[in-house]
């Protein structure tokens, strides 16, 4: 923490230099937080440009504001792009993050009191997506009446079977579903996409996929095809797997291109970060070009992580099912402490990963807190170039932290030496420095 500031250029000075700390770390560490990644250079060109002081209130074209030209141009490659990537007939790229672009999709097609149905946090879903009574956007801001999906802890998936009877009965109470939500925060497997489509027509609902996680896996053609498979809007952040700057978006139809717009601006936002934007047409030219490489080798690195930490005896979970088609991976580390203790213990020897609930947490009387669970992605690492062989390394890292109790100081040192060759970011066209280099413009 900070010391004392007593003046502005203390405070000034303090926050350059948490800021060139931060680099400093970042480029020793492993960073393997399953929602995060680093983009390219044009990227943060983009995002330390002047479209960042800019307005462009409306639609492409339609804008309220003079001095748009350029603006227009980014946002419009931006809008094609998408589109193509997704296979969609309309994409809007002006929310400015995931949880907005959900909060534009449950306004689209919910009111409130509707029922909605999600994955509860402990099952992978996201607090955007949850219940009033625990804060969720949905349930606090939009009012929707959330009900969770029963779910197949076993396979960790949507239990199809349960859910139709769970409706049904919804319906006979007169509480008829409007909105299913697909998508989590611990994704590791398609969801029942097709499915719940189908369900959801019976009663007339619409399904909202919510990919921010896999969006990068889905644009490299590896994951599932949302919208082929028929649902009625898919949101994202940008940021994840897509590996583009802090941003959102929404993919949709024709039919709601309407609708969206207009909740979107004026309902949700006025300024919609264009530089963030622009950032958003380069990850997506990027996505175009490489991600079908990219993604296909996130999902090698991550079930070789996956099966070389089993293979050291650290309980990755859904073993049976390959523990993963995704860029992360579920491990209960009980055995070892708790989740927070394991965070903490990672996070001395530079291992950067999120403590997370496993399925069976409430049961077993574990909070977010201290869950059971530690959450880890491979899209960072393999976007700096890491493949099945520094998987294996990183695997004896965390034996060596989490089973063998070595010292986590010593540990990060030998981190710091593989990260060594890992400096430079991939998967996109220019990489001339390296990916955590601290830039000046002052
Ligand atoms: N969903 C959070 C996460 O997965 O870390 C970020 O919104």
């Amino acid at each position: 923490m900070v010391n004392s500031i007593s003046s502005g250029r203390d405070a000034y000075e303090s926050v350059l230099r948490s800021l060139e700390n931060h680099h400093a770390m970042i480029k020793q560490s492993l960073p393997m937080i399953a929602s995060e990644n680093v983009p390219s250079q044009a990227v943060r060109e983009a995002l330390a440009s002047d479209f960042g002081n800019r307005y462009a209130e409306g639609w492409v074209g339609e804008r309220v504001y003079a001095g748009c030209k350029y603006l227009d141009e980014v946002e419009s490659v931006a809008i094609e792009l998408g589109k193509k990537l997704f296979k969609a007939e309309f994409i809007d790229v002006r929310p400015i993050s995931g949880v907005l672009a959900n909060l534009c999709a449950f306004t689209t097609f919910g009111n409130p009191g509707d029922v909605l149905l999600a994955c509860t946090i402990p099952t992978g879903g996201h607090i955007s997506h949850s219940k009033k009574s625990l804060g969720g956007t949905a349930g606090t801001v939009r009012e929707l009446d959330v009900v969770n999906y029963p779910f197949d802890e076993e396979n960790f998936t949507i239990d199809i079977d349960k859910t139709a009877q769970f409706v049904r009965e919804l319906k006979d109470q007169g509480r008829p579903p409007k909105i299913f939500v697909l998508g989590a925060s611990v994704f590791l497997f398609p969801h029942p996409v097709k499915e719940i489509v189908e369900l959801a027509k019976g009663y007339d609902a619409k399904v909202i996929y919510d990919g921010a996680h896999v969006a990068g896996l889905i644009a490299g053609g590896i994951f599932q095809d949302p919208i082929g498979d028929g649902v009625d809007a898919f949101t994202m952040s940008t940021h994840k797997t897509l590996a583009g700057p802090q941003h959102g978006a929404i993919v949709s139809w024709s039919k709601y291109a309407e609708p969206i717009k207009r909740v979107i601006f004026p309902g949700l936002l006025s300024n919609h970060h264009l530089h963030a934007v622009a950032g958003v047409a380069i990850a997506f030219a990027e996505a175009l070009e490489f991600y079908p490489d990219y993604a296909r080798n996130i999902v090698i690195n991550s079930k070789t992580l996956a099966q070389a930490l089993f293979e050291r005896g650290i309980n990755v979970l859904y073993e049976k099912k390959g523990f993963t088609e995704s860029h992360m991976m579920i491990m209960d580390v009980t055995k070892y402490g708790n989740g927070f203790e394991v965070e903490k213990r990672l996070e001395k020897a530079n291992i950067i990963v999120n403590r997370n609930l496993l399925p069976y947490d409430k049961r077993m009387g574990r909070d977010y807190k201290a869950p059971g669970g530690i959450r880890v992605g491979t899209q960072e690492l393999t976007r700096l170039g890491m493949k099945k062989s520094e998987m294996e390394e990183v695997a004896d890292f965390f034996k060596k932290v989490i089973c063998d109790n070595k010292d986590p100081a010593k540990v990060a040192l030998e981190v710091a030496e593989l990260k060594k060759g890992f400096q430079k970011v991939n998967y996109c066209f220019s990489s001339t420095k390296d990916a955590y280099e601290y830039i000046k413009i002052r």
